[in-house]
Parts: C-alpha cells; structure tokens; sequence
C-alpha cells in the first residue's frame, strides 16, 4: 500500500496544512472509477488519524443518544451495499472563476472530482434502526472528528436525502478500506450532492428540526449573487449548496498543449447531480460549431459521471476547445463563467475552454 507522501506526489497539491490536492486533468480520465491514489483531497482541518478498535458512531435522535456502533456493529447488523457515485467539491473548477475577477478559496482546476464503488450500510437502515421520527422537515446533522477553527467539522442534509437508497455511510472505497486523508474509518456518501455534504470521520449523527449550526453547514458553502462581495455576504440570503449543476470538462489535450494537424481525439467528462447528462457538444472553433461526443456511462450508477471521446478534425493554427453537456430537463451550460461568477468561486459551469496550438 502506498503512503500519504508517495499519494500526494501523484496530485496537484494546493495546500499542505488543510490538505488540499487535486487529480491531474489526464489522469483523471484514465479510468471511470478513480484509483484512490489519484483521488482528489479536500479538507478544512486536521487530517485525524483515528484507531478502528476504539470507534464509535453515536446516532442522536433531537433528545437523548439512541445508538452507539462499533464499526463491527455497523458490518454485521446492516445489509452492504456498493454505490458507484462521483464526488466533487463545489469548488471545482474555481479557477475559471477567477479568471474573471478574485474569488476566494483555492485555484481548482477540473480535478477536484472523482468517481468510487463506495461500500457501506444505507444510512437510512441505521436511522431506521434507531428509530428516528420520519417528517419531511427533518435534518441529518453530522459530526466529525477533524478540527476546523476550533470547533468539530460538521454538514447536515435533509432527512429525505439521508433515508434516499443511495445515501450511504461508507466504510470502503474501490474495495479496499476508506485511506486516512478520505475519511477512515467511516464517512458519509452523499451522491449528487456536493462534497461537502459527505462528512469524512464521522463521530456523530444527529436528527434534528433545524440545519446543522456548524459554521461550515451555516456560512461556507453557499452560492451569492455576482453583487455580493465578502464584505455585504449574509449567510442567511445565500442559498445553500447541496445538489450539483451540470457541467463538464475537457481532461485531454491540456491548456496549451501541441497538437499535430489532423484528427485529435478530445476526451472528459460530464455531470449533473440529479439528472441524466444526455448529450455533450464540443468545438474545435470557441463554439461557433459543435460536434457531439460519444458518451460512455455505467448505465448502473445514476449519480457517476459520463465519459466522452470524440475526434476533431483540427487544422493549424490556434484552436480553442470548448465543451458543454446537456441534461435530460435540455438544460445547458452558460458561455462565460461571467454569467455565475460569486466571490465565493462556486459552482463554476460555464463552457469549459481549452487553447490549443496545432502545427
Ligand atoms: N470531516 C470532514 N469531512 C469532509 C471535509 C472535511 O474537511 N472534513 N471536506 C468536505 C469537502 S468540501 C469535500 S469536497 C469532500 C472531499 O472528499 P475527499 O477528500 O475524500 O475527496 O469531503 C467533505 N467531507
Ligand atoms: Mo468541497
């Protein structure tokens, strides 16, 4: 097995203390489910390093605790299930975004995003376990064992999208168990939903009638109008981020790559949090003119991404590459990331554009 220092020389580190990396654009579209080696790190705190002989989950119910499992409970009293779902940070691809004009957080490229069989327990069998009152306006609150500016980490979702089948509490990922920087012993899968939602090193899962007051819950993660500037931000008017935008990226050839004159083969990928991506256009001319991508999608996991490949055939001279998905609604992406630009860097969709030189 691999070590934390060999992992992080294959990513795009941007921060070391919290771990922050990303999968190299190519890499990432060498295989629809993503080695845990090459998957994206994403972290707010400390990386805890935490024994699985002295875990426990503690399921709270608003009053009293309900449940307390050992990660051997969690194995053996519930059905497994493996989920194959895509995770992506609300930041990717941020550095479109920035482009434009300053946002704040890290500069992701397109590769803080990754597909995984995640295997666990459905969180819904553990709450039900519990018995946890089912009402529409309930919330699964999390808590985690990470440390971001003094308080524990902690995200809620809506007990809908906590009882939903393919939410899960994972404890592997691609078959082997969850590696320390992705959340060992257990954390949260989410699907569709943005990374942040899926605590890593759960400690705690709380129903309750009201969203988590975490900070990370009650003021990150939420989408501002192009108005909004980190001075006039109120959490309260912001909207909070929880089902993933269409988009798409190309992962092959880089920005600036050479290219011979001729048929090039363009590869990346699509995704939508809720819906099907159903066709993906790319152009060889900024989007004057489209083609349409082969898709490739496993055709069994509704919240994956979708692979695409298609040949252009590209004369010299200075080309850019566009890309842009469609869902199943016909809903497309915008031209510019002008048109969804927040200082947060958020949810960047727009076209995704890649300057190439062919001779
Ligand atoms: N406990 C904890 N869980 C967390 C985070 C964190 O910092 N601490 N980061 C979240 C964010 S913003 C993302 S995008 C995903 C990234 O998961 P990964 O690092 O396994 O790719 O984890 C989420 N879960
Ligand atoms: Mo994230």
């Amino acid at each position: 097995m691999s070590n934390l220092v060999e992992r992080k020389a294959r990513l795009i580190v941007h921060g070391e203390t919290p771990y922050n990396a990303e999968t190299p654009l190519v890499r990432l579209r060498a295989a629809y489910r993503t080695p845990a080696d090459d998957f994206y790190v994403r972290s707010h705190g400390d990386l805890p390093a935490i024994a699985e002989d002295g875990f426990r989950l503690t399921v709270n119910s608003a009053v009293t605790t309900v449940l307390e499992l050992s990660l051997h409970d969690l194995r053996s009293n519930f059905p497994h299930v493996v989920v194959t779902a895509t995770m992506q940070c609300a930041g990717n691809r941020r550095a479109d975004m920035r482009a434009i004009a300053p946002v704040s957080g890290d500069p992701w490229d397109g590769g803080a995003i990754g597909t995984a069989d995640w295997t666990g327990v459905r969180l819904a069998d553990v709450l039900r376990e519990a018995g946890i009152h089912e009402s529409a306006d309930l919330h699964a609150a999390f808590e985690s064992h990470d440390t971001v500016e003094g308080h524990p980490y902690g995200a809620s979702i809506p007990l809908a999208k906590a009882l939903a089948q393919e939410t899960l509490l994972a404890f592997a990922m691609n078959g082997a168990p969850l590696l320390p920087e992705h959340g060992f012993p257990l954390r949260a899968v989410v699907p569709g939903y943005a990374g942040v939602r899926s605590p890593k090193w759960l400690k705690r899962i709380t129903v309750q009638d009201h969203p988590s007051d975490n900070p990370i819950q009650a003021n990150d993660y939420r989408l501002y109008a192009p108005d909004v500037t980190a001075e006039t931000a109120d959490p309260a008017k912001g909207h909070t981020i929880n089902t993933m935008p269409l988009n798409a990226v190309i992962c092959e050839p880089m920005r600036g790559a050479e290219l011979k004159a001729g048929t090039n083969r363009i590869r990346g990928y699509a995704i939508s949090g809720d819906r099907a991506v159903v066709r993906v256009d790319v152009s060889g001319d900024g989007g004057r003119s489209w083609a349409q991508a082969l898709l490739e999608h496993d055709a069994n996991a509704p919240f994956a991404w979708t692979f695409w490949t298609i040949d252009l055939n590209l004369p010299a001279g200075e080309h850019e590459l566009a890309v842009r998905a469609w869902d199943e609604a016909g809903q497309t992406q915008s031209a510019d990331p002008d048109d969804t630009w927040n200082y947060k860097g958020y949810l960047c969709t727009a076209w995704h554009r890649v300057r190439v030189c062919v001779a």
